[in-house]
């Protein structure tokens, strides 16, 4: 018996049933300290109970709040929130299919990675990239906006010995331990990829025109012609595999700056030569969420926050996710919740920080009590997870359908067999997965790239707020083992103070740091939640992407005033 932890995480490790990593390719025998820590976090800070207005109750007492709520409001004012806070297919996908049968609202699911899988397929026609096999290949890497050493670490250890430079706005755990860093200015990636193209061109590899100048080239990132000369020497000398950063996409001018990283590796003749996600092929996440149950609207993961204030969502269900600490402005939904505007419902394992302000609370089982399939957008193992501690609360679809129930939700797709639904999903053999434990997916076919130069906008001036992964936490999971306090790290200031942008302030320590350039203040993106209690989110506006709607999470502009020492 194996289990995979289900984690928002490149890696997906699989476990014997002791709990152990297995010694499979590429998890390799070793696992985090997350993994390592599993078992003593599955039992604190525990949802035990359902709650209503913060009072336990018996669990059909909770569902009939949330269906006496939901019949009070249309289906376009009923949103449901869902992300990647457990990656099994029960747990996020197929649950999902009650709120496409409600026709209710639904999120554009763009807050980590969509901004990238658009600009990847636009050159591609898919964002899948190199298989973790295909990593051991590469005697070099290019780490672009990205932070393995902490974010990703199987794959760091396959770059291990390996000649490594690194694209980041700070110095990283990944930069300290690589060959060489291109520290440039945040958000200025386009330019830096248009740079290298540049020099490809001249020296005769691309045959288009690039009409950006060495001096806004210089001017952007920060850096000299000759550095970026020297980037595409490695590129041509290395032929290296480049990891795409998830940070990437929620810059300014992100889906351009990944369309054009994208590129590069097929412009020097090399096939493949970049990974970003590799979730794109050999699952029906469509099919499985029911999808073909049209929404009534989709509302972008930047503006769920202005829609709440502007009184458009009057009725939230969340699961798997915890949108007061991840979505941007998700201080209004605390608001708008308090002054009775907005009805949330969450189901959780944990008291997150948005089961603290939900009107129902109703508790999930963690990964490790229930049955789910999980996948990894890295490599192409297929695992079925069986509970090996007991359950608690209520599971997903469980949950699901007994809202459809008292909703009357006739529709086929919310009553059909998961099993089914989950091999028709991947093609894969249910029983033979069972039985096996692990299953693997088929790998797409090459593709061409279609080589396109897109016009550039000058980025706006100022100091920028960027975020980054912290190697104990998922994003807001695991607080139970770790406290920490908001800290923003910077190369100026030390003591308690502010972090303003047009959009409020947040009371956070200031570090002074070395590894933070001036003009970037740095924030770990695991401790959102300001020395007052208040969403550090509060202070990132509804901007997004152009291709698919990322919010911009890593160019807010910001100032700062210290308050005392
Ligand atoms: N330990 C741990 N691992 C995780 C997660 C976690 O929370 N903790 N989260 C998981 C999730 S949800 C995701 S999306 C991935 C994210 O993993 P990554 O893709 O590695 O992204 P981040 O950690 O957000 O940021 C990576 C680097 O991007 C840099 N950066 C910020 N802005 C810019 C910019 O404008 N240009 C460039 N070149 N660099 C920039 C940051 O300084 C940071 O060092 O990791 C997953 N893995
Ligand atoms: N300012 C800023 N904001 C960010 C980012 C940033 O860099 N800066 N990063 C963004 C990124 S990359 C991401 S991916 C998002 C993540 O944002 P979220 O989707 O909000 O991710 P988590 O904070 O991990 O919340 C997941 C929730 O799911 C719950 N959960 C875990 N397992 C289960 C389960 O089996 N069932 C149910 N029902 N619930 C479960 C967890 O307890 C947790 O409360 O945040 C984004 N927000
Ligand atoms: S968080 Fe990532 S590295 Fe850690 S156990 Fe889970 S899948 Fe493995
Ligand atoms: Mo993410």
């Amino acid at each position: 018996m194996v289990i995979a932890c289900t984690r928002d995480c490149y890696d997906t490790c699989i476990f014997d049933d002791n709990h152990k990593p297995l010694t499979l390719f590429p998890i390799n025998g070793f696992t985090c300290y997350r993994g390592n820590m599993d078992i003593k976090r599955n039992s604190l800070n525990r949802v035990h109970r359902p709650l209503v207005d913060g009072k336990e109750v018996e669990t059909q007492i909770a569902i009939d709040e949330v269906v006496k709520e939901l019949k009070r409001v249309s289906p376009h004012e009923v949103l449901h929130v869902d992300y990647d806070g457990n990656q099994g297919l029960l747990t996020w996908y197929f649950p999902a299919r009650l709120w496409y049968a409600l026709h209710s609202a639904t999120t554009d699911y763009s807050i980590c990675s969509a901004e990238g899988h658009e600009a990847i397929s636009r050159v591609y026609g898919s964002s899948f990239g190199e298989t973790p096999e295909n990593f051991s290949k590469y005697n070099a890497f290019v780490i672009w906006g990205s932070d393995p050493k902490t974010s990703f670490i199987h794959g760091w250890k396959l770059m291990k010995d390996k000649r490594k430079v690194v694209i980041d706005v700070r110095v990283s755990q990944t930069a300290k331990e690589s060959d060489k860093l291109f520290l440039i200015r945040p958000s200025s990636d386009a330019f830096l990829a248009v740079g290298v193209l540049k020099v490809l061109r001249d020296r005769g590899y691309l045959n288009q025109g690039i009409d950006v100048s060495w001096e806004i080239i210089e001017d952007e990132t920060g850096l000299r012609r000759r550095d970026v000369e020297e980037m595409a020497e490695f590129y041509l000398d290395m032929k290296p595999l480049t990891l795409i950063g998830f940070a990437l996409g929620r810059t300014f001018q992100g889906g351009k700056a990944i369309s054009l990283i994208s590129t590069i590796p097929s412009v020097i003749g090399m096939k493949g030569g970049f990974f970003y996600s590799n979730s794109s092929y050999g699952i029906d996440f469509s099919y499985l969420r029911g999808k073909f149950n049209k929404p009534s609207r989709v509302v972008p993961m930047a503006e769920v926050s202005k829609e709440v204030e502007e009184g458009k969502i009057k009725f939230m269900f969340v699961w798997n996710s915890n949108p007061v600490h991840s979505l941007p402005g998700s201080d209004k939904i605390i608001e708008a919740v308090n002054e009775g505007r907005l009805f949330l419902v969450v189901h959780d394992p944990f008291m997150s920080e948005t089961a603290k302000v939900a009107n129902v609370v109703i508790p999930a089982p963690t990964y490790l009590e229930k049955e789910d399939v999980v996948y990894s957008y890295w490599h192409r193992l297929l695992v079925y997870n069986k509970p090996i501690l007991p359950p608690k609360g209520i599971d997903e679809i469980t949950l699901m359908r007994d809202i459809a129930r008292r909703m009357e939700i006739t529709d086929w797709s919310v009553w059909e067999d998961p099993w089914v639904a989950v091999s028709k999903a991947t093609g894969v053999n249910v029983q033979q997965l069972k039985e096996k434990g692990i299953a693997r997916l088929q790998d797409p076919p090459l593709r061409e790239a279609r080589v396109s130069i897109p016009t550039l906008e000058r980025i706006p001036k100022g100091t920028v707020l960027v975020f980054g992964s912290h190697p104990s936490f998922t994003n807001s999971q695991f607080k139970e083992i770790l406290k920490m306090e908001p800290t923003a790290f910077n190369n100026k200031y030390q003591g308690i103070g502010y972090v303003k942008s047009k959009w409020g302030k947040i009371k956070v320590r200031f570090v002074k740091s070395d590894d933070v350039p001036e003009g970037v203040i740095f924030m770990f993106k695991n401790q959102l939640v300001d020395l007052e209690g208040k969403p550090v989110n509060s202070i990132v506006g509804p901007e997004k992407g152009e291709m698919a709607g990322t919010p911009l999470l890593n160019f807010v502009n910001v100032e700062v005033e210290i308050t005392h020492q």
